[in-house]
């Protein structure tokens, strides 16, 4: 990968991806993609090339492929499993009228191209315990429906054109830099900031709800590895289950509470939220990826817990 595109670059993971990438491809080599109102801000936007880039506008994304010489392409546009569920036909059409065009935009030009799934493409009908890499796909979400298409068309393109669609399915993601907007498991990045600023945190899914979750550094290195992964050890390319960690909102309260012992929480359980996890599995089986592509996480509950506490404390505090 020499010049890269990301779309969604000011988003949650967009944001850290895009300065990850920069530190390893150089700077002048991955161009921000952002829509107007997201502008890119501080070193985002001061350390490379930004475009106004709306997944949805098929000659935007090929004007800069071509400008920027552009061989792989992150596309990380979409809507989270509850703000998708208010707006179903948008969620649709920056999910998959905006995949296809970056598709077709990818297949002129021959880009790698990835774009995440995630555990919402699981539904109520899947082994929800160690749910296993191939299995039943039936969610009962427009963001889990979209999730499906996404691996299947980029499937499609791959078996057809041969281009290099590679993605995996995010768990929950948590990160102390740009916090998630209307998914299912923002609640534990929410409860980190809280406890932070010392406020009793007010949870919105129920005790004993298990989903998977992963630290922001490890879901940024399963991009990177699996983009760069030898393709002839891939048998999976889309919808790579990983994981690196599963609890339950009393869990992650009780992994705070060691380090802030006057952290307190309550339950005030959103119902759409959790029919939404309820749907979803407790814990993925990530053998294929690490088989394929070596994939291994780096942080667990407790390290990542000391982790998010030090750094939003230095930001916040
Ligand atoms: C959401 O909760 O919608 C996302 C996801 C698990 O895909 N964080």
């Amino acid at each position: 990968m020499k010049n890269i595109l990301v779309i969604g670059a000011t988003g949650q993971i967009g944001s850290e991806l895009t300065m990850k990438l920069r530190s390893i491809y150089g700077n002048d080599h991955v161009v921000a993609g952002y829509i107007v109102g997201a502008e890119p801000k501080g070193e985002l936007a001061e350390s490379g090339p930004a475009e106004v880039c709306d997944v949805t506008d098929g000659e935007a994304i090929e004007r800069i492929v071509t400008k920027y010489n552009i061989d792989a392409i992150y596309n990380l546009a979409a809507l989270l499993s509850v703000v998708a569920e208010h707006k179903p036909l948008l969620a649709w059409h920056i999910g998959i009228d905006g995949l296809i065009k970056v598709l077709e935009v990818a297949r002129q030009h021959n880009c790698f191209v990835f774009t995440p799934s995630s555990i919402g493409s699981f539904g109520p009908e899947t082994p929800a315990d160690q749910t296993p890499q191939d299995t039943i796909q039936r969610p009962r979400t427009i963001y889990g429906v979209s999730k499906v298409t996404t691996e299947l068309l980029s499937d499609y393109y791959h078996r057809k054109y041969g281009i290099e669609t590679r993605s995996v399915r995010f768990p929950g993601l948590i990160s102390n830099v740009t916090p998630p907007g209307g998914g299912t498991t923002d609640y534990a990045v929410d409860i980190y900031y809280s406890a932070v600023r010392g406020e009793k945190f007010v949870c919105p899914i129920a005790q004993g709800t298990y989903m998977d979750m992963m630290y922001m550094p490890d879901a940024l290195n399963a991009c990177v590895q699996l983009m760069e992964a030898d393709a002839s050890r891939l048998v999976h390319y889309n919808g790579f289950n990983i994981a690196s960690m599963s609890f339950a909102p009393e869990e992650i309260f009780a992994a705070i509470k060691k380090y802030r012992p006057a952290f307190e929480m309550e339950y005030n359980v959103d119902p759409l939220k959790q029919s939404i996890a309820n749907s979803w599995p407790n814990s993925l089986d990530d053998s294929a990826a690490r088989t394929e592509w070596d994939w291994k996480p780096s942080f667990d509950l407790d390290t990542m817990t000391q982790d998010m506490l030090e750094k939003l404390s230095a930001r916040l505090l």
